[in-house]
């Protein structure tokens, strides 16, 4: 048999992440290799936690660790391993002068001082889904500072807005491990093979449906939602749309983006802010879901208008393909309509 001939027996590896980021930096000729030394170390943390989800029914390190984090949440021992690997390969690495975490209260600096970015990030996204196998996520965001270069970082390094991320991406433990991201030239998705330890890039230019059939929400709140999301419930019923929460925003997320559909986390009276914070979960899964040709909202405003104000920050977010998001914003768009009209009644009734 001759090789030559038959090359499905050699079929090629494919790209790695890290050549892929040199490819991508060489086309950036000031590119100093910061960021992408600084995507490894997040690609690295990665794959320790990969490897420690895919054991955790097996070293007992599922389940409840027994302290709640900043948000009032239980953390679960995942969420906690998640940070810790996360601080120290961004330490270890040198790239981010500071870190902030859904699992910390204040800024972590890791002293690196010389170094030029920040970075957010929700470690373990949807970790009490870890002990029933199903799909978890970390998100990240990465700025470049503007503090002076050698100083202490500040909170305003972390508050530049969601059109200063310089890159943002999602690593999905699911059926397979992929690492998805942006540096604002498009999306690109990287699937893992554990064999050879390393990412693969499986998805060059994430494009999402500008429509779709699908809606990720959780009903059981329905009867608390602003009316305009409750319409668009009740009108993606009658159209037949199919409902898919899975209770991992990043695993919605992907879906959506890939397939076509829409992710909404409404306001609720237990969170009139809405749930997901702007800084490590908005703001990120808003930088890509644009760059893959998507919308995301707060209702009233783009995510990545919305100005940060605070560490843990939280929003209503509206995300996923952009006529599904047009379609809910015109229903908010014609109810702020008709309370203007009902208090022009009621004004010119006194
Ligand atoms: P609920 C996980 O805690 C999370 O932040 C998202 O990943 C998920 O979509 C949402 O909250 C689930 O929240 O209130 O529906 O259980």
């Amino acid at each position: 048999m001759h090789l030559e001939t038959n090359n499905q027996l050699a079929l090629p590896v494919g790209v790695t992440l890290d050549r892929y980021i040199m490819q991508k930096q060489s086309a950036f000729p000031f590119a100093t290799g910061e960021l992408s030394q600084l995507l490894r170390d997040i690609a690295l943390a990665g794959k320790i936690i990969n490897r420690e989800i895919n054991r955790a029914g097996l070293i007992d390190i599922s389940g409840v660790y027994g302290a709640n984090n900043v948000q009032g949440e239980a953390q679960q021992k995942l969420d906690v391993i998640a940070n810790i690997r996360f601080i120290r390969a961004l330490k270890n690495g040198g790239q981010a002068c500071a870190i902030i975490s859904e699992e910390e209260e204040d800024i972590i600096y890791t002293g690196n001082d010389n170094a030029k970015y920040v970075v957010a990030m929700d470690p373990l996204d949807g970790s009490s889904n870890i002990d029933v196998n199903v799909s978890i996520g970390t998100i990240f965001s990465i700025y470049r500072r503007v503090t002076p270069i050698g100083t202490k970082a500040k909170i305003e390094d972390f508050l530049q807005g969601g059109d200063k991320q310089v890159a943002a991406g999602y690593i999905i433990y699911g059926s397979s491990t992929m690492l998805v991201y942006t540096t604002g030239h498009g999306v690109s998705g990287f699937t893992y093979e554990p064999s050879l330890g390393e990412f693969f890039l499986s998805h060059p230019g994430i494009e999402s449906p500008t429509v779709g059939n699908m809606y990720s929400c959780n009903e059981g709140n329905l009867l608390h939602y602003p009316t305009p999301v409750k319409e668009y419930v009740e009108e993606a019923r009658r159209k037949n749309y199919t409902a898919r929460y899975i209770g991992s925003m990043v695993a919605d997320l992907h879906r959506n983006m890939i397939k076509g559909g829409i992710y909404l986390y409404p306001p609720l009276p237990k969170a009139p802010d809405g749930k997901l914070r702007m800084l490590y979960e908005c703001y990120p899964l808003a930088f890509i879901i644009e760059q893959a040709g998507g919308k995301a909202s707060d209702g009233k405003r783009r995510i990545m208008d919305i100005p940060a104000s605070f560490i843990h920050q939280r929003s209503p977010l509206y995300i996923g393909s952009s006529s599904m998001v047009d379609e809910l914003l015109e229903k908010f768009d014609t109810s702020t309509a008709e309370v203007l009209d009902t208090a022009k009644d009621v004004s010119s009734l006194a």
